[in-house]
C-alpha cells in the first residue's frame, strides 16, 4: 500500500497480510480518506480466502477480515466504499471446480460484516462477481459472469438493497453466443445501471459491448429490441 501527495511525494507505505500468500486486487477510497482493499490470502487449512482490509488516511491498518466459503478458492475481486460508511466487496467462492458462486459482503466502518450473500443463477452453474458499484441510495450493483444460460459466459448483474435483499438479477448473452465478460459497472443519479465489457462476436473476435439498463429492467436481448428508450446497447 502506497499513498502519494498530489505532487507525487510518497506520504506512506504499508505492508500487511493475513499470514499467507496475499494478493490485493482492488481499492476504493471512502469518507475520511479511508482506503478499502480486497483480494485473497492463501491460508494453511482453508486454501484461498477473501481478504478485505481498511486503512485510515495516515496509513494505519484499521481492520482486516478473512472469509472462507466451503471449498478452496475464495477470492475478493472488487470493492466499493459505501456512502453510509464501510464498504461492500464482491468476488467468488468455489464449491467445486467450475461451480463457483458470487459472494457479496457488506462491511461497516469498523469491519463488522453487516451481511454476506452468496448467489448462483442455477444449481451448479459457474457464477463469479468481478466489478461492483454503490448507488446514491446505498444499493449495491455487482457485475460478473455466469455459465447458467449456455453460450459461454454471460454478463451477470445483481442489485442488492442496503439490507442485502436481492432486488433483481439480469444477464446478457452477446450475439456470438460466446464469452461475455464485464469490465466495469456504474450507476447514475437516477439509479440506471451501465455495464461495459468484452463480448465475443459471431466472427469469434471480441467487441466492446456497453449496456445501459433502465431502473428495474431486465437485460435480455428482447428488452433492448423492444425499443425502451431508457435502455440501450452499444457494440463497437
Ligand atoms: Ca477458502
Ligand atoms: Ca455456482
Ligand atoms: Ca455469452
Amino acid at each position: 500500500m502506497l499513498k502519494y501527495s498530489p505532487e507525487v511525494e510518497l506520504l506512506w507505505q504499508q505492508s500487511f497480510g493475513a499470514g499467507g500468500f496475499d494478493t490485493l486486487c482492488n481499492l476504493s477510497l471512502g469518507i475520511h480518506g479511508v482506503a478499502y482493499v480486497t483480494g485473497e490470502s492463501l491460508q494453511p487449512s482453508t486454501d484461498y480466502d477473501v481478504l478485505t482490509a481498511a486503512f485510515n488516511a495516515e496509513g494505519t491498518l484499521l481492520w482486516q477480515d478473512l472469509v472462507h466459503g466451503e471449498g478452496d478458492f475464495d477470492r475478493g475481486r472488487a470493492i466499493a466504499a459505501h456512502p453510509a460508511g464501510g464498504a461492500v466487496v464482491c468476488g467468488s467462492i468455489r464449491r467445486l471446480p467450475w461451480n463457483e458462486d458470487v459472494i457479496t459482503i457488506r462491511y461497516d466502518s469498523t469491519g463488522n460484516r453487516m451481511w454476506t450473500r452468496t448467489f448462483e443463477v442455477s444449481t451448479g452453474s459457474y457464477d463469479v462477481g468481478k466489478v461492483i458499484a454503490v448507488d446514491a441510495d446505498g444499493n449495491t450493483l455487482v457485475g460478473g459472469g455466469t455459465s447458467a444460460f449456455g453460450g459461454g459466459l454471460d454478463y451477470l448483474v445483481l442489485k442488492y438493497d442496503p439490507d442485502g435483499n436481492l432486488l433483481w438479477q439480469a444477464h446478457y448473452d452477446g450475439l456470438g453466443g460466446l464469452h461475455d465478460t464485464p469490465a466495469d459497472v456504474a450507476t447514475d443519479a437516477l439509479g440506471n445501471v451501465v455495464v461495459t465489457g468484452s463480448s465475443d462476436g459471431s466472427d469469434g473476435f471480441g467487441d466492446v459491448v456497453t449496456l445501459k439498463l433502465a431502473t428495474g429492467l431486465g437485460m435480455s436481448r428482447d428488452d433492448f429490441e423492444s425499443g425502451d428508450a431508457s435502455a440501450w446497447l452499444r457494440s463497437e
